[in-house]
């Protein structure tokens, strides 16, 4: 006689959702009371964190050991984006390109920690505080930028889900309503720039932003979910002056799974 799942002893076979998540909690449970501390539980608890921060240091390149910016591995081979982006862009954007963002800040961070100790030109305090601006938010934009990408149908492309997709619906009217804004954004940067969907935390509202250069344009505080980066650098050797194919090309390597994430955390 077939018995219902709950009632199954054999617990490799279909499971219902609530089930597994029953057993889950046990195990949790036969693990340590540490482990089943409501936090670990995703309860809220004193100031512990309800969604632990999705990204960990060595994904947002800082080298805890050496206390120094450093250039975080693609988390795919650099030809996973193909055909939208081509491995060629991939190797020099993340190999050069963000290096280079990334040495300019550290350059700058000492540079700036030598006038501080009396070692440097004062005067040239504006010039290394616009170089830590431009390089940091460099670096950022792309660490962030390789992380909301995933291979086209494995994580990346089609739609988002859950209240993330449901905060869409309310603040754009409806996803291609977003889409349709966040692509003309994005094809409308005066020169070198970037797209972005951030949460801004006052209103509690997406908003599609456009950011010149690496950092202007925003507005302090919003919480970066998913940009596309449209420096030329980012798309030419397959574009050329074709931004708006690239933009469209994006949209199928977006990695919805991971903005959701992002956008958990933001509005906690
Ligand atoms: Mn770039």
């Amino acid at each position: 006689m077939k018995t219902k799942e709950h009632e199954s002893t054999d617990h490799s076979q279909s499971v219902s959702p609530e089930f597994t998540r029953r057993d889950a909690l046990t195990a949790l449970g036969a693990i340590g009371a540490l482990a089943a501390t409501p936090a670990a539980l995703g309860a809220r608890r004193g100031d512990e964190p309800r969604v632990r921060p999705p990204l960990t240091m060595e994904q947002l390149g800082w080298d805890q050991r050496e206390r120094r910016y450093k250039l975080p591995d693609l988390p795919y081979a650099p030809d996973a984006l193909e055909p939208h982006i081509d491995a060629e862009t991939m190797r020099i954007h993340h190999g050069r390109h963000h290096q280079g963002y990334v040495n300019g800040l550290n350059r700058a961070m000492e540079e700036l920690a030598k006038i501080r100790a009396g070692d440097g030109d004062a005067g040239l305090i504006k010039h290394w505080s616009r170089e830590l601006a431009f390089h940091g938010a460099g670096h950022v934009n792309h660490a962030l930028f390789w992380l909301t990408m995933a291979p086209s149908g494995r994580g990346g492309g089609g739609r988002p889900s859950g209240e993330l997709a449901a905060q869409i619906d309310r603040d754009f009217g409806s996803f291609d309503g977003f889409a349709t804004h966040f692509k003309a954004a994005s094809n409308a940067v005066e020169a070198s720039g970037w797209g972005w969907l951030v949460f801004e935390p006052t209103s509690r509202k997406l908003l599609v932003m456009q950011g010149e250069k690496q950092q202007d344009l925003t507005i302090w505080g919003v919480r970066p979910l998913m940009g596309v980066d449209v420096w030329e650098h980012a798309y030419y050797l397959k574009y050329q002056n074709r931004r708006g194919d690239y933009v469209d090309a994006f949209m199928n390597v977006i990695n919805w799974p991971m903005v959701e994430r992002l956008f958990a955390h933001a509005r906690m």
